[in-house]
């Protein structure tokens, strides 16, 4: 009986190592376009991440069709019809192809000539990413990243197919007479093995990171353009802000939050994208009727703005994971009526397009004093794709990961006991209304402060209840009383204020705040899971 490691290997292995005369021609033109096609593939990823206008690709078939004159566009349109582009593609592909092979067949022969086939290339790639309007401080990131990686991977498979070939890599280094035959067939079969092995792994990659990105790239560009043109109605009511809302002191937190400044926590790897136009929530569960309604549905609803601030469970105390947007949208209790929730019901749980799932007290949703809402627009605009274009959730009082579903696409009214979110089985609890909390915003520490007058300010947040005093205590003496900006409503932070007559030497400030109903914010610390850290802010400052 044989065994597999009794078969004859040898022999064998000596045949495999020969290139073949077509092989000669055909591994070196494979490895230049698998160099492209990593060239091609880093381009789009970086392009994807850095700046979405910057695909080689793309430019150089935009700027081809700029150049093309008028009697070939015109035959190209009467010859391919409405494919004329992607004949354009695919000529432009078979163009890749041939200088590629080129590139890959010139690398075997001479050394550095094929990089500098692909170096051109993707030179020729910027000029055109960096010729088209709307081309960003980044756009020449992408082909440059790309020509380094795709140029090193033509470089390395070139150099392991010599070993395999048998060219010799250096000729001043000839190899031991009497070990030659035997060295060299080593040799080549490990340059075959792992020449082989790159190739399959660059191939790979090249093609699942190239598609992958263009496709997101695409995805996202098209919906980012879908918002950006998006023209809401306007809200019947508009938030006012009273006088005196907003302190102007350097250093404290705007009272609205820019979006762009806006913390943004989620499980999502790629911000979903979600087009408005095929967008559908759907309500159903424990409910009388199912409903389905389309993005105008929703807005016909009737858009009003509200002011609240947003918190996330994982905010540490003095952290900055908590906003303050004016959110424009429509009352989740309207919405949940038109599907009628069953009575023995006590939760919706909602539901994203990526699966993400939050567990919502029904009677959060439904109470007429709670302004729980389906938003669509973020400080005057749709809302951005990071913050879950088109529709989500806010929902004033509780932690983000339990009410503030992005990307929202389902309602199910279900109870605590029969259904569970994404967080719950994580160590975090089901229920999660917000602590009230205070931050001092500045003094900032480590920043140093000059002796004199100086303000303390910062924010404090008791959603639904409302912030009815603040403290700040220095070097842990008395407890003096901040003075407050005017609240908005009970749903937002106020701004609060202290002079101090900042003395050389390090000092202690610490601040608590007391809700409207008259509790002490929480001294005690606690830390963000199951349900959200606790305990005064206190910083270190340094007074020169
Ligand atoms: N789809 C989805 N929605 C989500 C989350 C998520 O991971 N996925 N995270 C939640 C959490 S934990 C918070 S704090 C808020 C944050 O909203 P923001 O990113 O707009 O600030 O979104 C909530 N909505
Ligand atoms: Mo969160």
């Amino acid at each position: 009986m044989q065994t597999p490691a009794a078969a004859p290997t040898a022999a064998k292995g000596t045949d495999m190592t020969k290139v073949s005369r077509a092989g000669r021609f055909f591994w070196p033109a494979l490895t230049g376009v698998i160099g492209a096609g990593v060239l091609l593939a880093v381009s789009e990823l970086i392009a994807l991440l850095v700046a979405r206008e910057a695909s080689p690709i793309l430019a150089v078939g935009s700027f081809v069709i700029d150049i093309v004159p008028q009697p070939v566009k015109e035959f190209a349109i009467a010859a391919f019809g409405a494919f004329d582009k992607i004949a354009l593609l695919l000529g432009l592909a078979l163009a890749v192809i041939v200088a590629a092979s080129l590139a890959g067949l010139l690398e075997a022969r001479w050394r550095y000539s094929g990089a500098v086939v692909l170096a051109i290339g993707a030179a020729l790639a910027t000029a055109a990413i960096l010729t088209r309007s709307g081309a960003s401080g980044l756009a020449w990131l992408p082909p440059l990243a790309g020509a380094i990686a795709g140029i090193a991977v033509l470089l390395i498979l070139i150099k392991r197919y010599r070993r395999w070939a048998q060219l010799p890599a250096d000729r001043s280094a000839p190899l031991d007479d009497a070990d030659e035959k035997e060295t060299d067939a080593v040799t080549a079969r490990m340059g075959r093995r792992s020449f082989f092995a790159l190739s399959l792994v660059a191939a790979g990659s090249a093609l699942v990171v190239g598609i992958g990105a263009r496709v997101a790239n695409v995805a996202t560009t098209s919906v980012r353009a879908i918002r950006d043109a998006l023209k809401l109605p306007a809200p019947r009511a508009e938030v006012a802000l009273p006088d005196g809302a907003e302190l102007d002191i350097p250093g404290l937190s705007p009272l609205i939050t820019p979006n762009a400044d806006f913390y943004r926590v989620d499980t999502a790897l790629t911000v979903p994208t979600v087009d408005p136009g095929t967008w559908r929530l759907i309500i159903d569960g424990m409910v009388d009727r199912r409903v389905e309604i389309t993005f105008d549905q929703l807005l016909e609803m009737g858009l009003d703005e509200y002011v609240i601030t947003l918190t996330c469970v994982s905010n540490e105390v003095g952290g900055k994971l908590v906003g303050n947007a004016r959110w424009l949208g429509v009352p989740l209790r309207d919405v949940l009526r038109l599907a009628g929730p069953q009575a023995n019901a006590d939760m919706v749980l909602s539901r994203s397009v990526d699966g993400y799932t939050a567990s919502t007290p029904l009677s959060s949703l439904t109470d007429d004093g709670i302004d729980a809402i389906l938003a669509v627009g973020m400080n005057g605009e749709p809302l951005p794709l990071e913050h879950g274009f088109p529709v989500r959730m806010v929902v004033p009082g509780l932690y983000g990961y339990v009410s503030a579903t992005k990307w929202l696409t389902e309602l199910k009214v279900t109870t605590f006991a029969a259904d569970e979110a994404y967080w719950t089985p994580r160590g975090y609890s089901a229920e999660a209304p917000i602590k009230f909390s205070s931050r001092v915003d500045t003094p900032r520490p480590g920043k140093r402060v000059s002796a004199g007058r100086t303000p303390i300010a910062g924010v404090a947040w008791a959603q639904t209840v409302g912030i009815e005093r603040v403290e700040v205590s220095i070097d842990d003496g008395a407890w003096q009383a901040a003075t407050l900006s005017t609240p908005i409503n009970d749903d937002t932070w106020v701004q609060w204020h202290l002079e101090w007559d900042a003395e050389p030497g390090t000092h202690y400030v610490a601040v608590r705040a007391i809700d409207r109903q008259g509790n002490l914010q929480a001294e005690e610390k606690a830390p963000i899971a199951p349900d959200g850290s606790s305990g005064w802010h206190r910083v270190l400052i340094s007074v020169d």
